[in-house]
């Protein structure tokens, strides 16, 4: 039915908008509303590479918006810190004014640096983190927060490479006649990249998965390389030395746009693909196929994901995959070279526009939240600030965190827009705003966009968007900057102020803005290296001695008989890492491959206890084989009420750190499996049954 005064009248109306979920694919968004109020969520056709379709989870955004675990008003915690938690809603200046107070107090008597601002995927947008939130915790002289949950590893490798530069766009995938989709999932966390390599296998082109699990794009692969976890670097040095053997190194690209390309050689020389092979447990067979492939095929393009960082090797596993193109010459077309994150293309920088200088404190490595609560002095943390972020869900190491968390004398204040699981240990809960209540910029990390995030529905309770509260904080606590009493309006203004004029006018005026290289630029003509000297670094010396066992040598897995299968959580398309979480009760299953099931008496649905020296998860099983033997596979994301026993994988986490970037190594938990009787479940109230609906939720 067309528009009509009625309809006007009735305030409907459909309003473009974007995803700034940490989600590689920032979709353009058209959201239909009612009276302020959300009726639909769509794609819009804003963007060509988004055009037209989203993913189910943010359709149903709603179900976030308007459920029962949103947080309407501010609160303060009543009795102990924990799961049983209960809150008492009070009013915005009664909560600011406790936090105020409170953070005033911890400076004072114990110095700024015993505040740990902590923050980190909840919206990716410009606005809603690093604005208002950096300029009062850098007045405050707070610890800092080094980021490494994720990308680091990656992050690093491709700016030691490469210095951020423009990766292969999913639209050009079709050109590619081999594509290597290399430790990512995008069927499930990028899905615009899917039909794009869908229409390149309809021209022909040659589809490779490397990955633990047999996911939907491996099963339509032509060749399926199902490595051990961690087990990448010996892979991709086997690649190279093939190349570099066969004469296949593009000796001409070497010499005028590399360095360092001998020492990757040199490195490459201890693995023949017969070894590499073996170490990967994978077929030495299909591993010589891929290499004769990939030294004759162009363009190729090879998609590294992330799921090849969250190891003890990742660092220089994503190094040594994305140095494969400049090695074997497969830059320079389109559809030739790789994709990474294109997060860092844009000339933009926060420095821009916090307008506070960051002091020298001391930084904390996110992946230690833990650690610090528990044992970090001089000085010890007593104020934790946490916004964007759900780390009981999120970071290494669960029951050291929880642990951390349950401190009494730790003041912890959790902003949201759900109760989290973080939240049941706040002292103060504030409620957000969500995407579609505020304004942000959208910048992609999959693609080459940057698209406005407008306020299209009523905020719902008293939420309020992040950069108001920290800049009504910051009023507060006396400090003038430039930020305080600003609103979101006036910060997108301030944010687009610092960008060249063409890309603000863009954004602002029409909603979505391209940079001056073009959405799909080809690499090595239309972008070329941003290293200090424009070559590629193939080997970067400060790295290699940065790291313990040097640059691309390959640290051994650390099985052992009581821990001998690698568990992995990779992200599923249920949730956004632990974001929607709270719509799923579970019971969560691991994945299993047949024979690591018969060899310990466990069959499908069953109960089964994973465990290893740091903790302990009990959760259902499903036997399949869809994961390698020898390793388990558990969502990322997990919320505590998802298990039997409140654990999630990251209880079975190591904290410690990747080869290179200090990055996480979610997928370095080593365990053992066995299978719980029902009994050890009485009290419980566990049903072992599987409901349909459950069923459908495991992946
Ligand atoms: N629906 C949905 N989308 C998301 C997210 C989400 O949670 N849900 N999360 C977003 C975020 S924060 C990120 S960082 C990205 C992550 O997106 P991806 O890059 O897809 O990363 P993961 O899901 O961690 O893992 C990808 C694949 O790597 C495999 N893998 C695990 N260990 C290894 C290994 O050692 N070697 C190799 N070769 N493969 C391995 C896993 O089996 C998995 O299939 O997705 C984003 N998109
Ligand atoms: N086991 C395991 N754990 C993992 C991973 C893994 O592979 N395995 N992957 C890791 C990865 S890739 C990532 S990126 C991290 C992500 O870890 P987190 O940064 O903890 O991400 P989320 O779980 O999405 O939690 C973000 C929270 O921010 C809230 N939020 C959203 N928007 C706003 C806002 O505007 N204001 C405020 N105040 N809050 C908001 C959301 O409601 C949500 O609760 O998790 C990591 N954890
Ligand atoms: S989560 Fe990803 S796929 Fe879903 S709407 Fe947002 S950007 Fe698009
Ligand atoms: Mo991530």
């Amino acid at each position: 039915m067309a528009k009509t005064d009625s309809d006007e009248r009735w305030g409907h109306a459909t309003v473009d908008t974007a995803c700034p979920l940490d989600c590689p694919d920032s979709c353009s968004l058209a959201i239909t509303v009612e009276q302020g109020k959300l009726i639909g969520i769509d794609g819009s056709t804003r963007q060509d590479e988004t055009g037209g379709y989203i993913c189910g989870k943010v359709r149903r955004f709603d179900r976030r918006v308007y459920g029962s675990d949103r947080l309407l008003r501010p609160a303060i915690r009543q009795g102990p810190k924990g799961r049983d938690a209960t809150f008492k809603e009070v009013d915005w200046d009664e909560a600011l004014g406790e936090i105020a107070a409170r953070l005033t107090d911890v400076r004072d008597r114990w110095g700024g640096e015993a505040i740990l601002p902590f923050s980190y995927g909840g919206s990716n947008g410009l606005i809603s983190q690093d604005t208002s939130d950096a300029a009062l915790f850098r007045r405050l002289g707070a610890s800092r927060l080094a980021r490494t949950v994720c990308a680091a590893p990656t992050s690093t490798a491709a700016a030691a490479l490469y210095g951020k530069m423009a990766g292969v766009t999913p639209a050009d995938y079709p050109h590619s006649r081999l594509i290597v989709i290399w430790g990512a999932n995008p069927s499930e966390s990028g899905i615009h990249l899917v039909p794009y390599v869908r229409e390149a296998q309809r021209n022909g082109a040659t589809l490779v998965v490397v990955d633990p699990r047999c996911t939907k794009l491996a099963l339509q692969a032509d060749i399926h390389l199902p490595v051990r976890p961690g087990t990448d670097l010996p892979v991709a040095l086997a690649l190279h030395r093939y190349l570099f053997e066969q004469g296949l190194a593009d000796t001409a690209f070497l010499d005028a746009r590399t360095r360092g390309a001998e020492r990757v050689r040199l490195r490459a020389e201890a693995w023949s693909i017969a070894r590499a092979a073996e170490v990967a447990g994978i077929d030495a067979a299909a591993l010589q196929r891929v290499a004769e492939l990939y030294g004759a095929t162009s363009p190729a393009v090879i998609r590294c994901g992330w799921g090849l960082e969250r190891n003890r090797n990742g660092g220089s596993a994503a190094m040594a995959v994305m140095a494969l193109p400049a090695v074997a010459g497969k830059f320079g077309v389109r559809g030739g070279g790789y994709s990474m994150s294109n997060s860092s293309v844009w000339p933009l920088d926060d420095e821009q526009w916090i307008g506070v200088d960051e002091p020298p404190t001391r930084t904390v490595n996110m992946n230690h939240l833990g650690r610090a609560l528990n044992e970090y002095d001089a000085p010890t943390i007593k104020a934790l600030f946490v916004y964007n972020c759900n780390p009981v869900a999120t970071m290494p190491d669960q029951n050291r965190v929880i642990s951390g968390l349950s401190r009494d004398d730790l003041f912890t204040v959790v902003f949201d827009q759900v109760q989290t699981d973080t939240a049941a240990y706040a002292d103060v809960v504030l409620p957000a705003t969500t995407f579609l209540e505020t304004y942000d910029i959208a910048k992609s990390y999959g693609l080459i966009s940057l698209q406005l995030v407008r306020p299209v529905i009523d905020s719902v309770g008293e939420s309020r968007p992040n950069i108001e509260v920290f800049a009504d904080l910051a009023a507060r606590l006396g400090f003038d900057d430039a930020w305080s009493g600003d609103t979101e309006a006036e910060a997108l203004l301030r944010i687009s102020a610092a960008m060249p004029d063409a890309i603000r006018t863009s954004l602002l005026e029409d909603g979505a803005a391209t940079p001056p290289m073009g959405a799909t630029p080809i690499q090595f003509v239309d972008v070329e290296p941003r290293t200090p000297d424009g070559q590629i670094n193939l080997f970067d010396e400060a790295l290699d001695a940065e790291t313990p066992e040097g640059l691309y040598v390959y640290q051994e897995d650390s099985a052992s008989d009581d821990y001998p299968l690698a568990l992995i959580s990779p992200a599923t398309s249920r949730t956004i890492s632990s974001s929607l979480g709270e719509l799923y009760a579970g019971p969560a299953a691991v994945e299993m491959h047949p024979a690591d099931a018969e060899a310990r008496q466990i069959t499908d649905r069953d109960t089964v206890r994973l465990y290893n020296a740091q903790g302990e998860v009990q959760c259902l099983v499903r036997v399949t084989d869809r994961v390698r033997e020898g390793t388990l596979s558990l969502p990322k994301g997990l919320w505590r009420k998802s298990t039997f026993n409140g654990s999630t994988a990251n209880a079975l986490v190591p904290d410690t750190l990747t080869d290179i970037g200090d990055g996480a190594c979610f997928n370095d938990a080593r365990v053992q499996a066995e299978r719980v009787l029902a009994a050890a479940f009485e009290g419980h109230d566990v049903t072992l049954s599987v409901s349909a609906e459950s069923e459908s939720r495991v992946h």
